[in-house]
Formats: structure tokens, C-alpha cells, sequence
């Protein structure tokens, strides 16, 4: 979430967040279905017992050791929305030297700054199918953060995770699929803390839509109801392999999940997170979704954002003083408080953030170079707030690379493209030129008015500059005829056969705290059509041109039928969401300077309805709680089409190049022995120790003459208030009302667990697959995308899909002729089913003679196109197959 504070009259708080804090009873609603269930876990496990951060944590421990009752819970919340440089400010410890944290959206670059690069958008990334650049995205944005003075980047998004083609958030994530998903998002991790700036893996878990989202006075948000199997195949597979690569923070969703606020859901944050995944970091809520003081806290959240209860700028919050004043009380027991503020000190540790780390020197809320400290606060002491840091470096290289490396040729009939730069060429729609009113005109670019670069809602960036296509194609083409409309113009003389039409089209979506032409975040008013009467102007062209390539600016799938088979639409390109760099991306490709390697990272379809039900529609309104339930279990996109037997327009991955490559010399090697079961986790290390009795009143008086601000969130509490507290602690007679399950004694951990993102062993190689990809179609360069599918054994007790995406891999730019090898990995985890009795993943291939069964490793191009398997129970490949699907 979150808005600029371009003008005071914002800060009233007529927020669109109209909601109440309404504590842990929330209203009436539907009922959960029957079976689903959101179960106890208590307490929350203590951080820090994995080697890998016991250096952060010793330093943690000797530092939060000397910190007051005040300080803790100053650091564990924000102090107000619209309260600091950015979307999310901690308080600090000053006198220890801990600094306010600057939090800062989005997944795509540096949210409401200048002098930053617009990335490409998550689907775009996605789309390359490339791990070198999905690293060196993050790499670059990491730089950035930095440069800007941020201590944590809010994103990499994958949760939406693609479920429905309608969902408005799907284009900050990657893809749908959970490998894709996850394996992005463990690069784009480990590229922007490798400079210091803690990652933030999002949502957690289960947001897959944006309509009734979330918690108000009137309604709490959706309840996603999802069950065991398919929350670990599915939906929670890129945060464990967030956790994995070392994300130093998660945050929670806004909707339920078994009908219990992900803010608060005891047993995804304590159980699932913290313990089966061995969770180091921190956690926090999302944007104004605390509904809750001490439960939250209980259940595991460790911050929340931004500091306020759900109506903000009212100057109140259920922690900061609330918090302090449990802690004295009693209910939030002190062991609890100092594992949260540990977590968030051994996260600043872990990134080294202690050791010269810059301050913000920017302001998400305003551009001006000076303006209020603390806008929020009405009447705020006024300073130099932006300092126009320039952090670009070379970046634009990076955004354009992947902007171009995302384009995915969908169609190219009779080989229209590339085109000659002396073709006579037209070029037809808005969405072509950049707005007239400027890329950044409309807030959180809640529009879709020129070229769309990027959805809207908070996962945005302001364009430093947007180079639009049709500027591109001027560069090349110098009297291209330009028809700057989305109605086919009835004015167009008879085109020669040779001339081309380039028409531009698009699809827009984003965040629910905006409506753009009756999208109200998702897209439920344009469904999968074009905008503007894209179809209509394709159609139109088509009539009249022997010639037309498509270019589709998109956050997800359309249905394409009304023209794609259209004889005259010769070339269909997707161009995703490109950012800063729309234009010499695409004519890059459209020119032929290289191929276009970019792959479908969700399937088309050939109509909406080839999904079921469950994932082809938004859930709509009913009194009390909407109930989104994953009846559809593991069949989402692909895998729910191939189960079905039907086919797509376009199946997931597919790509064309301009040129052809063969798959060939494949091997399959074995590495790692499998057991049916992993082999058992180490049991936990020591973690930070501290005298848990409740700390004197004295630790949260306000200081004498304090200068404080109006509606600042701070941590101290009134002398009488907090002796108060403290007297009723010490009785222990009051108790607080624990939930049911509640418990104070730590667990030993799942056997499922044992490391980061769960079981180490689970990320044992198990199998190696290589082969030779050669470049043969004689003309053009190109890079391959290399897709390796696992298929079950026959005769498991388990339903899995036909095939399922483990690994991918894309060949370096390859000369006609020239050959590279690629080598594939699948680990324990990729053969495993999560087994819902054992609760735990098994190898359902391993026989009762500790054989391993015939798993069936596809190799393709496309999750449609897979001529190419190795088996692994033979380690004999086979070519020119029939594709399982
Ligand atoms: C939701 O309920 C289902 C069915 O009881 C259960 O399998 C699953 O673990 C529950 N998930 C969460 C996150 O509570
Ligand atoms: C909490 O943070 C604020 C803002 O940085 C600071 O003014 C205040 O002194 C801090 N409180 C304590 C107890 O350190
Ligand atoms: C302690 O304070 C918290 C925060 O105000 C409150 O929710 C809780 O009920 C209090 N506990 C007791 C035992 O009074
Ligand atoms: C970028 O920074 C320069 C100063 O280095 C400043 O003049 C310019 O206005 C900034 N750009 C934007 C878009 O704010
Ligand atoms: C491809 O073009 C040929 C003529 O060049 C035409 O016969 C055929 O129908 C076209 N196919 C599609 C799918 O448009
Ligand atoms: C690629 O292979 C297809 C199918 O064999 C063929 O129709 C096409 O002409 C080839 N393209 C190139 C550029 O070699
Ligand atoms: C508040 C702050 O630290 N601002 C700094 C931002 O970065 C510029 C350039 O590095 C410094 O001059 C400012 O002091």
C-alpha cells in the first residue's frame, strides 16, 4: 500500500483504510468451510540457532542485553504513517546508536525518489527465464536502496503468486508457478542484500486477490483457505526458498487464511515460518493490517507498519506505548518482546548494516528539497529533506537487458519479423507514446494513459524518464506514420502488401487502493480483454493490413482469440511490463539487432473458462467473511490445464526465437542417494539468553520535557500508567485471556525443519541432467531457454501433476552454429511430495527395496514442448518423444 503526501490535505484522516481496530473478535462472518482450520502454535520460536546467522545473533544479544523496556518496543514499530523520509520508519535507540530504520516499497526500484531506475516490473523478469539477470536486477536495485539511504527493500513479491489471471497484484511476482516464483525471487534476494540492504519476501500468504482484502469495520478480509498439501507445493515453496537464500524479512498478507488474519495467524508465523522453515528474520504486517497488541505478538509478528492501528494518523497504535505497557502488564511475556527486537537487530547485523551504512537522504513525500520532518504531524519542524542523489550508475543497461530479454514472440507466421528498417511502417495506438501528461502524471500510476510500464498501486516507481516506444522506432524508422489513437482510424488509404501495421495494445491492474476505469485493483471490470478496444483495433488493422504485429503491454494472460488467428496477424509480441526502458527494448527485437528470447511465465488460454471456477474468478461480495477456497488444490495454470486435458492458446514457457535450437547429448546423472524419508535434522542451537523478569516501570517513563510531536507513535508511557501496569504484572493475579493452545515452552521444531527454508538435506542434488543446445537456424543469433519438468512415478499414492517446472536455465547469446552445455539440477525437495500424515516430504519414488522409481526428467523448450527425457531409474535419455502433455 501506501500514497505520497503531496499536500496536507491528505493527512486527514479520511483515509480509504476506514476501518477500526477491532481487536481479535472480528464480526460477523461466513463461516469458515468445514475441515479447514487454523490451528494453535505457541510459543513463537526463539531466533537465532542456525550457524549461518549465530555471528548477527551474538552481536544482537550483547546489544539488546543493554537496551530499555522503551527501546525495545521502539525499535519493533513504526512511528506513524507519513511520519519519516519513508513508507515505513522505525523508532530508534539513539543512545545505543541504533538508528530509525527507513523502509521503502516496491519490488521494481526505489518507490517515490528521484533519480532512480523504473526496472522492469517481477512478470517481466520472470519472462527472461534468466538467472544471471534476475541477479543482477537485484543487484542493481540493491545499489540503489543503498545509495538512497534505505535499510530494507520491500520486495522481492511473490505472494500474489499467479492464481487467477484476474489477480491484480500477479505483475510484482514472477510468474505462476511456485519454482519460477521462488527461483527469482532467491536471486533477486541474494543480489540486493549482498549490498547491504535487507530483502523483504511478501505476502505472506495467500493473496490472490485484492478485492475484499482487507480487515474493516464492516468485514474482515477474505479468509484463503487453502490446505496443507498445496500450501507447501504451492503457495509457500518461494517463501521456503526465500527463507533459503537468507531473506533477512517477511511480510505478512492482509487477507486470513483458515479464517485468521495473517497478521496474526499464530500458526504460519510461529508454526510454519519460524519453525518449519527456521526463519531468522523478522516479520512484519502489512501496511495498516495490525489488528491486534498482544495476540499479534504472540503469534509471532515482530513489527508493524506502519506504527499505527488500521484508522492511522489518529496518533494511535495497539504497540510502541500499547506494547510497552503489555510487557509491564504482564501479558506479553518479556522473553517475547526480546525475541522480536533481537530479530530485528541480528537482521541489521546480518547485512552488516551497523558499519557505515548511509541515512535517507530522500523523501517518499515530497519532491521539494525542503519540506516537513513529519508531515503527518501537521505542524512539523521543516528541513532539507531531499538530497537528489543520483544512484542510476549503468543501471538503465540492466533494466534494458532484462526489458528486452522478457520480450516473448508468441506468433510469427511467414517469419514477419524482424522487419527491415526500410519497410513502410505504420504504427497504430496510445499505448505506443508515452503519456502526454507525463510518465509519472497519475499517482501511483493509478492509469493507463501512454505506455504502460508498470501496474499501479505501491508496487510502483516513478520513472526517471520512460523511453516509449514509438521514440524508439522514430530512431530507426524516421517517417514511420504514427496514428496516436486506439479507434482505427477510418482515413487510412490502401496499404501496398508489403506495408506493416504495428499496433499497440495493452492490459493494466494493480493495487485495490485504487480503481482505474472500473478495475478496482484486479481486473474485473476489463477481464482478460484489452484495453481501450485493443481487440477491436487489432481486428480492424488486420482488415485492412496484410501485415500487423502485436505488441501487448501486459500485467498477465489475455484471451486473444477474436484475432490470433487472423491471417494477416502475422507477429505477436509480448513485451510484459518493460519500465523505464519500453523502447529500444523492443526495437531491438522488432529490428532483429538480436533474437527475442523471452518465454510465457503463465499459460493463455483460449477462453476463461478452461480454469475452474475457484481460479477463474474473483470471489465477490457476501456478508461477513469472503470465503476463497483452493478447491483447485495443486491444478493452477499448467497444471490445472493438463489435468484437464486442454489445451492452451500459449502453454506456459512458450517462446519463439528468430532463430531454431536443438536439445541434445542429454545425460542424467544421480548424486545424492535418496531415502523415502529425509534424513533427520540437527536439533537446535543455543539461542540468546536474558533475564525474562518484568523490567521496571522506570524503563518506560517519558523522559522530563520531552519535545515531542503531535501524533508521533512513541514508546514511553505516562508515570502513573506504566507503575500501574507494572503493579498488575507483579500481582500476576489479572491474567490476560491466551488464546486457546497458547504456551511458553519451546518446541524443539519439526522434523520437516532443521535449517533455513526447512530440512537442509532438502536441497541434496539428487539428479544432473546435461545436454548440448546448438543454435541451428543458420541466421541468427539467439539464447535458448532450457525447461526441465519432473514426472512423478507411476503407482505412488500420491495425485501429481503430468509435469511440474524444477529448473531452468538460458544459454549465453549463441552464434548460428555455436553450442553450449547446460546442466539442470533436481533436489530431494524437487522429487518430494509434502506428506500431510508424516508431515513431512517424502521420496515417493523410493521402493521398500530403497530403490528410487522411474522418475520421468522432461527437458523442452516449453511446458508443451517436450520432446527430450531422462529417466532415473535407467539414467538413460531418450530424444524425439512424443510430449507428455
Ligand atoms: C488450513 O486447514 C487445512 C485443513 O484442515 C489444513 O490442512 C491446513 O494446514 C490449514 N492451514 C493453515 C495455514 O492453518
Ligand atoms: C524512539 O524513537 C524516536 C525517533 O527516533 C526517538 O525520538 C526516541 O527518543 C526513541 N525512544 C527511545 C526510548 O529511545
Ligand atoms: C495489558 O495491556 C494490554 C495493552 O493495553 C492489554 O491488551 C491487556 O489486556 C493488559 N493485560 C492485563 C492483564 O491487564
Ligand atoms: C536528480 O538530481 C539532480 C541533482 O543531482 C536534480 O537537479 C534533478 O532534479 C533530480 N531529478 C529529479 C527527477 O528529481
Ligand atoms: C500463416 O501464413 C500462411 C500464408 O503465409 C497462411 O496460409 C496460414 O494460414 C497462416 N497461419 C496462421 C496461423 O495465421
Ligand atoms: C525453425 O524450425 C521450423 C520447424 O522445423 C521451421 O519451420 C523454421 O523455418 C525454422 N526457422 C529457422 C529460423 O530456421
Ligand atoms: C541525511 C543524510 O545523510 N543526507 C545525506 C544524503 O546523501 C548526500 C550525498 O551523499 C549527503 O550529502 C547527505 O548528507
Amino acid at each position: 500500500m501506501v500514497y505520497r503526501a503531496r499536500a496536507v490535505w491528505l493527512l486527514l484522516p479520511l483515509s480509504p483504510f476506514v476501518s477500526v481496530s477491532l481487536g481479535r473478535s472480528v464480526g460477523p462472518r461466513d463461516p469458515v468451510p468445514e475441515g479447514y482450520r487454523a490451528a494453535p502454535y505457541y510459543p513463537t520460536p526463539h531466533g537465532g540457532w542456525l550457524d549461518s546467522w549465530r555471528e548477527a545473533y551474538a552481536k544482537a544479544e550483547e546489544f539488546v542485553s543493554q537496551m530499555t523496556l522503551a527501546e525495545k518496543t521502539n525499535i519493533t514499530s513504526g512511528v506513524g504513517f507519513w511520519m519519516g523520509p519513508c513508507v515505513g520508519n522505525t523508532g530508534s535507540a539513539e543512545r545505543l546508536g541504533f538508528p530509525r530504520l527507513c523502509l521503502q516499497d516496491s519490488a521494481l526500484g526505489v518507490a517515490s525518489a528521484d533519480n532512480i531506475t523504473a526496472f522492469p516490473a517481477g512478470i517481466t523478469t520472470g519472462a527472461t527465464w534468466d538467472k544471471a539477470l534476475m541477479y543482477a536486477r537485484g543487484v542493481a536495485m540493491g545499489k540503489e536502496y543503498r545509495g538512497k539511504g534505505a535499510n530494507v527493500h520491500l520486495g522481492p513479491s511473490v505472494g500474489p503468486l499467479g492464481r487467477k489471471p484476474l489477480g491484480g497484484r500477479n505483475w510484482e511476482g514472477f510468474g505462476s508457478d511456485p519454482v519460477l516464483q521462488a527461483k527469482a525471487a532467491a536471486l533477486h534476494i541474494q543480489g540486493v542484500q549482498e549490498q547491504g540492504i535487507i530483502a523483504t519476501i511478501k505476502h505472506f500468504i495467500g493473496n490472490e486477490q485484492e478485492m475484499y482484502r482487507m480487515y474493516n469495520l464492516f468485514q474482515p478480509g477474505y479468509s484463503a483457505n487453502i490446505d496443507d498439501r498445496t500450501l507447501h507445493e504451492i503457495y509457500l515453496w518461494p517463501f521456503a526458498e526465500a527463507v533459503h537464500a537468507g531473506v533477512g524479512a517477511v511480510m505478512t498478507a492482509y487477507n486470513a487464511v483458515n479464517g485468521s488474519a495473517c497478521s496474526q495467524n499464530s500458526y504460519l508465523i510461529n508454526g510454519i515460518l519460524k519453525d518449519e522453515l527456521g526463519f531468522q528474520g523478522m516479520v512484519m504486517s502489512d501496511w495498516l493490517s495490525h489488528i491486534s497488541g498482544v495476540d499479534s505478538a504472540l503469534a509471532g509478528l515482530d513489527m508493524n507498519m506502519p506504527g499505527d492501528t488500521n484508522i492511522p494518523l489518529f496518533g494511535f497504535s495497539l504497540w510502541q506505548y500499547e506494547l510497552t505497557r503489555s510487557v509491564l502488564n504482564g501479558s506479553v511475556p518479556l522473553d517475547r518482546l526480546n525475541d522480536m527486537v533481537t530479530r530485528v537487530v541480528a537482521t541489521w547485523y546480518k547485512m552488516k548494516q551497523d558499519k557505515d551504512h548511509p541515512r535517507p537522504n530522500f523523501s517518499s513525500n515530497t519532491r521539494d528539497r525542503e519540506g516537513p520532518l513529519y508531515p503527518a504531524a501537521l505542524i512539523s519542524p521543516v528541513g532539507q529533506v531531499n538530497w537528489f542523489v543520483n544512484v542510476q550508475e549503468d543501471h538503465y543497461l540492466v533494466a534494458r537487458q532484462v526489458a528486452q530479454d522478457g520480450i516473448t514472440l508468441l506468433k510469427n507466421n511467414g517469419s514477419l519479423l524482424p522487419l527491415s528498417t526500410s519497410s513502410k511502417l505504420s504504427v497504430f495506438g496510445t499505448h505506443a507514446q508515452v503519456n502526454p501528461a507525463g510518465p509519472n502524471a497519475c499517482m501511483n500510476r493509478a492509469c493507463n494513459t501512454g505506455t504502460l510500464g508498470m501496474g499501479w498501486g505501491s508496487g510502483v516507481a516513478d520513472y526517471p524518464y520512460l523511453d516509449d516506444p514509438i521514440s524508439a522506432i522514430k530512431r530507426r524508422v524516421p517517417d514511420v506514420e504514427f496514428h496516436n489513437t486506439d479507434r482505427f482510424p477510418s482515413n487510412i488509404g490502401k496499404p501496398s502488401p508489403d506495408d506493416v501495421a504495428v499496433v499497440f495494445i495493452t492490459s493494466d491492474s494493480g493495487e485495490n487502493s485504487f480503481t482505474v476505469e472500473g478495475n478496482h485493483g484486479d481486473r474485473d471490470a476489463d477481464k482478460l480483454a484489452a484495453w481501450h478496444g485493443g481487440d477491436k483495433l487489432v481486428q480492424d488493422a488486420a482488415q485492412k493490413y496484410n501485415n500487423v504485429v502485436v505488441v501487448v503491454h501486459t500485467v498477465g494472460p489475455l484471451i486473444l482469440e477474436s484475432w490470433i488467428d487472423h491471417p494477416s496477424v502475422k507477429a505477436v509480441l509480448f513485451a510484459h511490463l518493460p519500465g523505464q526502458e519500453a523502447g529500444e527494448s523492443l526495437t531491438n527485437i522488432l529490428f532483429g539487432d538480436v533474437s527475442p528470447s523471452g518465454h510465457l511465465p503463465y499459460s493463455i488460454t483460449k477462453a476463461a473458462t478452461d480454469y475452474p471456477d475457484s481460479i477463474a474468478n474473483l470471489r465477490g461480495f457476501t456478508f461477513g467473511q469472503v470465503q476463497d477456497t483452493y478447491s483447485e488444490g495443486l491444478y493452477i495454470d499448467y497444471r490445472s490445464l493438463n489435468k484437464r486435458g486442454i489445451k492452451p492458446r500459449f502453454a506456459f514457457g512458450h517462446g519463439l526465437s528468430y532463430t531454431n535450437f536443438t536439445f541434445s547429448n542429454p545425460t542424467i546423472r544421480p548424486v545424492t542417494p535418496l531415502s523415502l524419508v529425509p534424513p533427520a535434522r540437527s536439533s537446535k542451537g543455543p539461542t540468546p539468553a536474558y533475564a525474562t523478569t518484568i523490567p521496571a516501570a522506570s524503563e518506560a517513563y517519558w523522559p522530563d520535557n520531552f519535545p515531542r510531536i503531535w501524533r508521533y507513535l512513541y514508546s514511553w508511557l505516562p508515570r502513573n500508567e506504566a507503575d500501574d501496569a507494572y503493579a498488575i504484572g507483579i500481582a500476576g493475579e489479572k491474567k490476560y485471556a491466551y488464546p486457546d493452545g497458547y504456551s511458553t515452552v519451546q518446541k524443539p521444531g519439526p522434523a520437516a525443519g532443521g535449517g533455513e527454508g526447512g530440512n537442509p538435506a532438502l536441497w541434496d542434488v539428487a539428479w544432473e541432467v546435461q545436454l548440448t543446445v546448438t543454435n541451428v537456424g543458420g541466421k541468427h543469433a539467439g539464447k535458448a531457454s532450457v525447461q526441465a519438468y519432473v514426472q512423478f512415478p507411476e503407482r505412488i499414492p500420491y495425485d501429481t501433476p503430468v509435469v511440474q517446472l524444477r529448473d531452468f536455465e538460458k544459454t549465453k547469446e549463441l552464434a548460428p552454429g555455436d553450442s553450449e552445455t547446460v546442466t539442470l539440477r533436481l533436489t530431494r525437495k524437487d522429487v518430494s511430495v509434502w506428506d500431510v500424515e508424516v508431515q513431512n516430504w517424502l521420496v515417493p519414488g523410493v521402493g521398500l527395496d530403497g530403490k528410487v522409481g522411474r522418475y520421468t526428467v522432461w527437458i523442452g523448450e516449453a511446458s508443451d514442448k517436450l520432446f527430450l527425457a531422462c529417466y532415473t531409474d535407467t539414467g538413460e535419455c531418450e530424444t524425439e518423444l512424443e510430449p507428455p502433455v
